[in-house]
């Protein structure tokens, strides 16, 4: 399996998240993925690259170019405003809710942040836009490879930030650039005619959801706890189920906090079925791995073990497959836990 990793990945480092009234530590950490690094090596699993330059028309496809050009520049107009900004990370403070306009171009910059984003918990640090950008070109590139590989049937884009909660035009859950998004349009574009994403994360995907809603050429499924009670809590209910083309291309499978791994299982086959009705000549697989006991701000049950048999789910299906790396936040246990998704998928 090759494994395209994010050599700039450490550039996006946040300090700060705010949760109940503080700014805490970020759980969205570098150390991740070094953990991912090390257990990968340690097992002998995968061949390591380093991705090519990022396809910045594609990008553009996926999300929109005015909010990628936002993205681009947006740490040069925070450090403008005031040169101190340069050891201070972005943080978002106001939204455009309801009642509000979207069709504006603010040239005040908290203004402009609210616009493209959705929370108070992502921050937007000097090399976010080398590392999102770094990531995207990993998860293209895995695309492509699995694309023309004779015989590969799997590649992984190993890389942070995570994407699965950036949508069309704005940024939150620690996600900037939706990698899973990406590389579905990337298959499409080298061929698939159907790509299904199956998202495995602790959290509803809402952003791959939200960039596919309308098509019907990607299905979109998501297994994630029950968004009454979970971020992101204003998406990701089981009556979400595409409109237009895309009418019958969602699938959202929540479960309560608590589930444990029969529960989550239970789920998971149902969109393993979905998959295969929808007769998907390419899977993307967005690997969050805060599904796991130990994850410090999720509630499922999963225990590292249980990795491999998700693992042995997913290659079930038997088809071309693109993993991009999402959540998980037990950081000493989420290489072990990848690489038991890995090693379960290759058998
Ligand atoms: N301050 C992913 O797993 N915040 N994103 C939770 C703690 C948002 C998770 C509250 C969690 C986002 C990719
Ligand atoms: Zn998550």
């Amino acid at each position: 399996m090759l494994i395209f990793h994010n050599p700039v990945h450490n550039k996006h480092s946040g300090r700060h998240e705010m949760f109940r009234g503080k700014l805490v530590p970020c759980h969205e950490t570098p150390a991740r993925l070094a953990f991912v690094l090390d257990a990968l090596r340690q097992r002998g699993i995968g061949e390591l690259r380093a991705p090519g330059g990022p396809d910045m028309d594609l990008i553009k496809r996926v999300h929109t170019p005015r909010y990628v050009d936002f993205l681009a520049s947006a740490w040069n107009e925070w450090v403008a405003l005031d040169p101190a900004n340069a050891d201070i990370d972005v943080l978002p403070s106001i939204w455009p809710v309801r009642g509000f306009r979207h069709d504006i171009d603010p040239t005040n910059f908290a203004a402009r942040v609210g616009l493209f984003s959705f929370d108070s918990g992502c921050p937007l640090t000097a090399g976010t836009w080398e590392a999102a950008t770094a990531g995207a070109a990993c998860a293209i590139d895995a695309a492509r490879a699995v694309s023309q590989g004779q015989g590969l049937r799997a590649a992984m884009a190993l890389t942070r930030p995570p994407g699965h909660h950036a949508g069309p035009d704005f940024f939150g859950g620690y996600c900037f650039l939706n990698n899973a998004a990406l590389a579905a349009q990337a298959l499409r574009d080298a061929g698939a005619q159907r790509v299904a994403v199956l998202d495995v994360d602790y959290h509803h995907g809402n952003g791959t959801q939200s960039i596919f809603y309308d098509r019907g050429d990607v299905l979109t499924v998501s297994v994630h706890g029950d968004p009454t009670t979970e971020y992101p809590f204003y998406l990701g209910y089981a009556d979400e189920r595409g409109e237009g083309a895309g009418q019958g291309c969602n699938l959202n499978l929540p479960l309560p906090a608590g589930s444990d791994f029969a529960a989550w299982t239970a789920a998971l086959q149902q969109g393993i079925a979905a998959v295969r009705a929808f007769k998907a000549d390419a899977l993307v697989v967005a690997l969050g791995v805060d599904t796991y006991e130990g994850d410090p701000i999720s509630k499922f049950k999963l225990k590292s073990a249980d990795y491999l048999q998700v693992g042995q789910m997913l290659a079930g299906l038997g088809l071309p497959v693109v993993f991009t790396m999402e959540g998980g936040y037990a950081v000493a246990d989420v290489g072990i836990n990848v690489a038991n998704v890995l090693e379960g998928y290759l058998g």
